[in-house]
């Protein structure tokens, strides 16, 4: 094991992981731009390197600076987190080339799949069931209403660059398509440069449910059961569940095995290792490979508390050369957890709403867990992503998850911002949300102010 880490990111998720490291007896290096300064992060690593000005292009994007402050401290791996440079191929080679250990897979790896249209033919070669679509980015419109006839409306558009949402436009005839496929075009290169479409089948309304993988540089591949992240707004996720409650009672249990055989399948075809997320899409009883997330997701604490697995803790150990010691039969869950994500944004329309915490007060329950990147008297600045804290509840049936989850709810208090507190308590009681009847629209339907 290496003995100085990194951690290349902010908030409660450079907490987190300098929680785990200090736990394991690493000593740790926090980097921090000037809007960060007085976080809890940069207080708690062992030590703290500035590495510019509050935009992340100059901070926490900036490989150079973040390269130079690993170099300076003598910090031996680097953690990225989520967001930031977590799924740059580019970054993860410059590391290597700087003889630093980087915490996730291989960049080659990263590379297959960042092209979504090219990890599609890559999955489905291996076995993996993928959404109906074209095999490949289409030229132009004409190309895409040729391809929609095969493929069957209504049609999504996808950007091939992308991931997650962005740039997508639906479309329900051939005179629609005209227009998404250039809209989607139009949004791939202002976002990534890259203007390549390809086509999906449309489901209206699936459920979102992911798979956490584990493998490591000894060709040991073990997946972490599943999740559920249907409840999102904005293709930004509010609420997630280990594990689904589609499975609850033993409920489509085939199928549940089916999706975590496809999830190994796809880690394989990317000759993945570290922890990774393969995401799929569910309806009417198919489940459909949609993406393979290379990082550490933000909603990983549900799964670590429902199978006893310290991903992050495993991801530190794989980066250092260790094998999996964990056998796939030994990964059983053990009741149910859901984590509740608090952003600074008004709660009626959604802006963001930065400020200085004038009260946080965290709930002293049973099963509850307050993961927060802010504290009393922090800034919330407009420069990042406007998570603030996540509230993760653990009970030994769902319905004591929830239970709890509502009781938590009610004792937070996180003053002198605007938060989403009340959505979450509007979700925790409403009965489509306890009877576990969800889809990606759920938010559009229930828990309505
Ligand atoms: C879809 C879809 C419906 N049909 N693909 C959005 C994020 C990206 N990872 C994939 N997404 C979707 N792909 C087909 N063919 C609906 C979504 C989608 C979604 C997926 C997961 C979680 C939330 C979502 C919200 C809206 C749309």
């Amino acid at each position: 094991m290496f003995s100085k880490l990194l951690i290349a990111n902010r908030g409660e998720i450079a907490r987190r992981i300098n929680a785990v490291a200090r736990g394991m007896g690493l000593a740790t290096v926090a980097v921090y731009s000037d809007a960060d300064q007085k976080l809890p992060f940069v207080r708690e690593a062992s030590e703290s390197v500035r590495i510019g000005p509050p935009p992340a292009k100059e901070s926490y994007l900036n490989a150079a600076a973040i390269l130079e402050a690993a170099k300076r401290t003598g910090a031996e791996a680097i953690h990225p987190g989520y967001g930031f440079l977590s799924e740059s191929a580019e970054f993860a080679r410059a590391c290597a080339e700087a003889g630093l250990r980087f915490v996730g897979p291989p960049p080659e790896a990263m590379a297959r799949m960042k092209d979504k249209s090219q990890a599609r033919r890559l999955v489905q070669a291996a076995g993996v069931p993928v959404v109906p679509g074209s095999a490949d980015v289409l030229p132009d419109a004409a190309a895409a209403v040729a391809e929609a006839e095969r493929v069957g409306y209504p049609i999504l558009c996808k950007a091939a660059g992308g991931g997650g949402g962005i740039g997508m436009a639906v479309a329900k005839d051939a005179a629609e398509l005209e227009k998404a496929f250039r809209q989607c075009a139009d949004r791939a290169r202002a976002a990534f440069g890259r203007e390549g479409v390809y086509l999906e089948r449309y489901f209206p309304a699936p459920r979102h449910i992911e798979v956490q993988v584990l493998g490591d540089h000894h060709g040991r591949l073990i997946h972490c059961l599943e999740r559920e992240c249907s409840i999102q707004r904005r293709h930004q996720k509010v609420v997630e569940e280990a594990g689904s409650p589609l499975f609850l009672g033993g409920a489509h249990e085939q199928t549940r095995q089916r999706m975590f055989q496809a999830a190994l399948a796809a880690a394989r075809a990317f000759g993945y290792a570290n922890a990774g997320t393969v995401e799929f899409l569910y309806s009417d009883g198919e489940f459909y490979f949609i993406e393979m997330n290379a990082r550490l997701q933000v909603e990983h604490p549900v799964t670590e508390l429902t199978t006893g697995v310290d991903l992050v803790g495993w991801q530190l150990r794989v980066a250092a050369g260790e094998p999996i010691s964990i056998r796939q039969e030994d990964v059983r869950r053990t009741g149910a957890a859901i984590e509740h994500r608090i952003y600074a944004e008004d709660p009626v329309k959604f802006f963001p709403s930065p400020g200085t915490i004038t009260a946080f007060r965290a709930p002293s329950l049973e099963g509850v867990r307050l993961d927060a990147g802010y504290e009393e008297g922090s800034a919330v600045t407009p420069y990042y992503d406007p998570l603030v804290a996540k509230l993760i509840v653990f009970g030994a049936s769902r319905d004591q998850a929830i239970d709890r989850s509502r009781a938590a709810l009610e004792k937070l208090v996180i003053e002198g911002i605007k938060t989403n507190i009340p959505l979450h308590r509007r979700v925790v009681s409403d009965p489509a949300f306890r009877a576990g009847l969800l889809n990606t629209h759920f938010l559009e339907e229930h828990a309505r102010a």
